[in-house]
């Protein structure tokens, strides 16, 4: 039995960005067209009115200034406020492997592998591109994997760490040599652009993960130790899926199949933030005791990405001190939360300055609840 390193991460991010100014400036007209439209109920009662949104609270509430997006046109415009994107025939890739495909194309560059060194591919995000093939299997045939497998799994914004703790455990229990851990996110798809509230947080990208059996080269990042926890909550739903088609709500004579606005992401952003700080610093630190690992040990905490104060506390817990910059680099200014993606951009913009021993955690969080820890020390 032999452990698994990783050995390299790649990264893929959409060449179209939206400012927080850009997006309030498109929330705020779409909301006085929608107040001029419904001026009567207004009126009477019957609706509230929709207030601005401000480019300053977003920043100070979250950290977010900007968010990369698949089609920037589409988001902004008023009349539509979904991504615009063309669909593709059965012969041609899905968009999800497209970008998948090119965040694992950088992680193989990176490492100096091809796909003839790797066994498997998981494809573990928050939104997979259908049912079935998986994404996996698609990214599997694209890269040309012919004795391998590939797979679709979804924990949400923690896809990654439980990506990873899979893919490790099968390089070590001898069933494949290497396998790329795939996080494509098109989170601007799923977005509701129109609710003030939850119309800033997320952003569009893809991140791969190159895990490799250890005694098969040099370099990278071996894991010192990994762990999973999930807890119900429902404090952040998404209610999307095949069933909903089936769905009649009262008064509704047919089911009409078309996803509606209850059916994009939803939360409780407050009461996440006040349950899962607790529940990730608690995490981290009972997984260092268990690891021999004390505050002064830990170089740095790669976090998800959802809220740059959350993660100022949590690093606080760890560290044991004040701690920020590059204890806890932040990525959300211009990514904003890419979900299962977040800390592993932060892992792959800002490790290289790491030394060979130097030690860190990379750490997701999110919907389910769900949390996973990878401790990880950097190889000579
Ligand atoms: N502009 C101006 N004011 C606003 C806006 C806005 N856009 N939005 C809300 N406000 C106002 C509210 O109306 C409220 O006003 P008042 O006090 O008068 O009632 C005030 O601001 C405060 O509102 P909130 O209490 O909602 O604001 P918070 O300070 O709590 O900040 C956050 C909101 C930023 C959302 C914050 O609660 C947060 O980040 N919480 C943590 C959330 C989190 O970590 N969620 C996990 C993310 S989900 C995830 O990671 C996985 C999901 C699955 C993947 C999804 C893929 C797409």
């Amino acid at each position: 039995m032999s452990a698994a390193v990783i050995r390299a991460t790649g990264l893929w991010t959409p060449d179209q960005s939206i400012s927080n100014e850009e997006l309030v400036s498109s929330y705020n007209a779409y909301a006085v067209a929608h107040n001029a439209r419904h001026a009567d109920e207004i009126d009477r009662g019957e609706t509230e009115a929709l207030t601005p949104s401000s480019a300053e609270f977003i920043e100070k509430a979250s950290g977010i200034k900007a968010r990369y997006v698949i089609d920037k046109a589409g988001v902004l415009d008023i009349d539509r406020m979904v991504p615009d994107i063309a669909p593709r025939g059965n012969d041609q890739i899905s968009l999800l492997a497209e970008i998948g495909l090119k965040a694992c194309q950088d992680a193989l560059a990176r490492a100096g592998r091809t796909a003839a060194d790797v066994d498997g591919v998981i494809a573990a995000a928050s939104n997979m591109q259908r049912a079935y093939p998986a994404m996996a299997i698609e990214i599997q045939d694209a890269l040309g994997i012919e004795d391998g497998f590939g797979f679709d799994m979804n924990v949400a914004c923690s896809s990654a760490t439980f990506g990873i703790q899979a893919a490790a455990d099968m390089i070590a229990a001898g069933h494949a040599r290497a396998i790329l851990v795939v996080n494509p996110e098109i989170c601007s798809a799923h977005l509701n652009w129109r609710d003030r509230d939850s119309h800033f947080i997320f952003g569009d990208v893809a991140t791969a993960i190159l895990l490799e059996r250890e005694d098969l080269g040099t370099g990278g990042w071996a894991i010192i130790g990994t762990k999973l926890k999930t807890k119900f909550s429902n404090n952040i739903r998404n209610n999307f899926g095949f069933l909903n088609r089936t769905e009649r709500t009262a008064g509704e004579t047919a089911a009409n199949g078309a996803p509606k606005d209850d059916k994009l992401f939803v939360q409780e952003g407050r009461k996440v933030f006040k349950e899962v700080v607790p529940m990730v610093s608690d995490m981290i630190r009972a997984h260092m005791d268990e690891l021999g690992l004390s505050p002064d040990d830990m170089r740095r905490v790669w976090l998800h990405q959802a809220n740059i104060n959350m993660n100022l506390m949590i690093a606080k817990k760890v560290f044991g001190r004040d701690a920020g910059g590059e204890d806890a680099p932040t990525i959300l200014d211009d990514y904003a939360n890419t979900s299962s993606a977040g800390s592993i951009i932060a892992f792959h913009l800002h490790s290289d300055d790491l030394k060979a021993g130097d030690k860190g955690v990379i750490c997701s969080f999110g919907a389910g609840y769900s949390a996973g820890t990878v401790f990880v020390e950097k190889l000579a």
